[in-house]
């Protein structure tokens, strides 16, 4: 499958204040392929599950993390922590190629210095979806969230600082990066189901990878 890309394409997009889309920038820069297979070693050593709510509910799309810390949800809270609870073993080390995008990404997003301590992934299916939420499980307001989209398409609602309001839908493809920081680090959004249609690399599959700093950067 080829793609091309004009130079106007490859500009940043600033879809809100603080929220800057840099489409297909992993496919730009080739490294889609690279961090697909990085993301396989990842998921081979901590396999990505259903993790529950706090609510009792499982939740819709799977995860895994690597990194320092790891995401972690269940009937105790949402948190951070240093162990895989399915292994009980420390998440898998963050590979170099996940670290040097996130942060060259962020640069170019206008956020420097990010030094991320843990990369989600979530894994979509066909019919996965992630319901509105805010991400603010960090102890570092003033560090962004850097967002990769993988495989198939995906629409991305996101809305504003408070629950309800009006959503703009942005469509992300294979490749997309994603930056939200600033007056966009604590916005609602969410995922809506993924469709039928697969992916000439990853089939059914969707992965997104999110990446966060947890703690204080300085
Ligand atoms: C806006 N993931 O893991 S990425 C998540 O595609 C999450 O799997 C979705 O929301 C996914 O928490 C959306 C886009 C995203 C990620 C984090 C954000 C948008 C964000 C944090 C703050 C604001
Ligand atoms: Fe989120």
């Amino acid at each position: 499958m080829t793609s091309l890309f004009s130079a106007l394409d490859a500009a940043p997009i600033v879809l809100t204040p603080g929220m800057v889309l840099l489409p297909g920038w992993s496919v730009r820069h080739r490294l889609d392929e690279a961090l697909i297979n990085e993301a396989r070693h990842v998921m081979a050593a901590a396999p990505p599950r259903r993790m529950t709510t706090p609510g009792g509910q499982k939740m819709s799309a799977a995860l895994t993390n690597c990194g320092p810390l790891g995401w972690v949800s269940d009937r105790a809270g949402y948190r951070y922590e240093p162990t895989d609870p399915l292994t009980g073993r420390p998440w898998p080390a963050m590979p170099a190629t996940f670290m040097d995008l996130a942060s060259r990404a962020a640069a170019e997003a206008g956020f420097d210095g990010f030094a991320p301590e843990a990369c989600l992934i979530n894994l979509y299916h066909p019919g996965s979806r992630m319901g509105a939420h805010r991400d603010q499980d960090e102890a570092a307001p003033d560090q962004p969230i850097v967002s990769v989209s993988l495989g198939v398409d995906a629409v991305f609602r996101v809305g504003g600082l408070a629950r309800g309001g009006p959503t703009r839908s942005v469509r992300l493809v294979h490749g997309d990066i994603v930056v939200f920081g600033g007056p966009a680090r604590f916005v609602y959004h969410g995922i809506d189901r993924l469709g039928p249609e697969p992916h000439p690399i990853l089939g059914p599959e969707r992965i997104n990878l999110t990446f966060r700093r947890v703690t204080p950067a300085h």
